[in-house]
């Protein structure tokens, strides 16, 4: 199609996501400076031309005042994002606490906070009343902004309601809603006290994705055994709709790191790296520092592998890169503490006057860095204990070309449905187990990581954030064409 200009018609997308891609500080009564912040999502869709892609989310910070916010969404229009406001009270409830205490760790297999569900039932009762709330401000955003032929792509567990509340309002809306955590066990998802009414919400949208087949699975399998519906190989049935779900494995822009490692600063990164740990076998961590990442457990593992391998001591380090997230919640800051404690007590017990067998770094490393560390690395460790897809493995594996590193995945990442085949596959909470990996990572000859690489690589650098981002929209199309000419049968 071609647009009266001219040009080619693109289909407008609407991404509604709990942030938006930009950090905003505030410079003044009606000033704001903007910086993009290239998350997963982000540069899965800035590769992508077919669309018109408009954002909607919160900026991150409460903007109370009417001139605040006129200047914020003056600002935000240039980069085509849309805000939506949330006061800190609704913050608080709806972020830190239903979607950030409730969902996040139940979604992980963690369970229910012992507190919510022994004290009053108010404390999860307001939590996920504020919940409903902002999924319904967000849905008011959407729906004075959308116009007709838009396709809403709705994202992540902050946002199960949006689908109801966007088809309450308009039927035709052409809405998809995608998961980027597990979707757990049914057992699981049966001990939430709202279990039935996100799974209904959720199924209001025509196209319900999540990154691997058996996250879909249990999806449906929730659905039927505590919703009584029917599940068909397409979806889930509810009088007579078809909610059609089905697994979308995300990638990542792999050009965009492959590109990266000719760049000057890229390659005075890996020089002074390489010079620095000279003589070492690199092992590296990259994660946000949170439960679900394994970290304290990965640090016990690798300090047993030095206990058993005294002729490694000085001849391997361990870098581990934890930016930390949610630092206002008491268990993060639990974590770091903890994290702490034992990098300290193994560094005190197998460090040296002229060698430390960890660097731990509380922060996050800029996009050179990062393509550098990768790139030196000979090892990396990523042992979350649940982790919907973990786009760490897939950059690394991107940066490797080279030098072609080991990679040693918890079977409990998404990652490991892709990846699996040419990675070292542990079980994250068997320190033997892991600590084996390493031994068996660092002798590993160089023919056989030459293949467990190229297996990798080609599944990275075929599977893209752009082409996950287009599958799903171009399937989300189709759905709601079959939808129709299934009605007017
Ligand atoms: P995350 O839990 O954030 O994402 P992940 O997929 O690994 O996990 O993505 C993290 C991103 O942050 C990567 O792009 C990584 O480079 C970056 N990052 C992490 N630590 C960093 C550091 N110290 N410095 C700089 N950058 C750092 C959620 C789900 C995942 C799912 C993604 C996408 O939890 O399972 O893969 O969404 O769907």
């Amino acid at each position: 199609r071609v647009r009266e200009d001219g040009k080619p018609f693109r289909q407008r997308l609407l991404v509604v996501a709990n942030r938006l891609p930009v950090s905003a500080i505030r410079k003044g009564e009606d000033s704001w400076s903007l910086e993009i912040s290239a998350g997963g999502l982000v540069s899965a869709l800035l590769g992508v031309n077919e669309f018109e892609t408009r954002w909607i989310g919160w900026a991150g910070v409460n903007v109370p005042d009417e001139i605040g916010q006129k200047a914020l969404t003056k600002a935000l229009a240039e980069k085509r994002c849309i805000p939506v406001f949330l006061d800190e009270e609704i913050v608080h409830q709806y972020y830190n606490g239903y979607c950030n205490n409730i969902l996040w760790p139940l979604f992980h297999y963690l369970g229910l906070p012992q507190e919510d569900r022994l004290a009053t039932t108010r404390g999860f009762q307001s939590q996920f009343q504020a919940y409903k709330k902002a999924n319904e401000m967000f849905a008011a955003v959407v729906n004075k902004h959308y116009e007709e032929g838009d396709v809403v792509w709705c994202h992540d567990y902050h946002l199960m309601f949006l689908p109801q509340c966007l088809k309450n309002h308009n039927r035709k809306m052409k809405v998809g809603w995608f998961l980027h955590t597990p979707f757990p066990s049914s057992e699981i998802h049966r001990t939430l006290p709202s279990r039935s009414d996100l799974l209904h919400a959720v199924l209001a949208a025509d196209l319900v994705g999540f990154h691997t087949y058996d996250y879909a699975r249990h999806f449906v399998s929730a659905c039927t055994r505590i919703l009584g519906l029917e599940g068909t190989p397409e979806g889930v049935e509810n009088q007579g709709k078809l909610t059609r779900v089905a697994a979308f494995p995300i990638g990542i822009d792999s050009e965009r790191f492959i590109r990266a490692l000719d760049l000057p600063q890229v390659k005075t990164h890996i020089k002074n790296l390489q010079e620095r740990f000279k003589g070492r076998k690199v092992m590296l961590g990259v994660d946000r520092l949170d439960m679900i990442k394994g970290i304290p457990q990965k640090i016990l593992a690798f300090e047993k592998f030095l206990e058993e391998n005294v002729g490694w001591h000085e001849k391997v380090v361990l870098l581990q890169i934890a930016v930390p997230t949610r630092t206002d919640v008491p268990e993060y800051q639990k974590l770091t503490s903890q994290v702490h404690e034992i990098v300290g007590r193994i560094n005190g017990r197998f460090g040296t006057l002229t060698a430390v067998p960890i660097h731990h770094l509380d922060r996050s490393l800029d996009f050179y860095e990062l393509c550098g560390l990768y790139a030196v690395t000979d090892v990396a460790l990523v042992t979350s204990l649940r982790d919907g897809m973990n786009l760490v493995s897939y950059e690394f594996v991107a940066c490797q070309d080279k030098k072609k590193g080991v990679l040693i995945l918890s079977e409990f990442a998404g990652a490991a449905q892709s990846l699996g085949a040419g990675a070292i596959l542990v079980n994250p909470w068997n320190i033997t187990d892991v600590a084996d990996a390493i031994k068996k990572a660092l002798n590993m000859s160089s023919a056989e990581r030459e293949k467990r690489h190229k297996h990798n690589f080609h599944h990275v650098k075929s599977h893209t954030a752009q082409e996950w981002a287009e599958t799903f929209v171009s399937e989300l199309n189709d759905t709601v064409v079959e939808a129709q000419l299934r009605t007017k049968q």
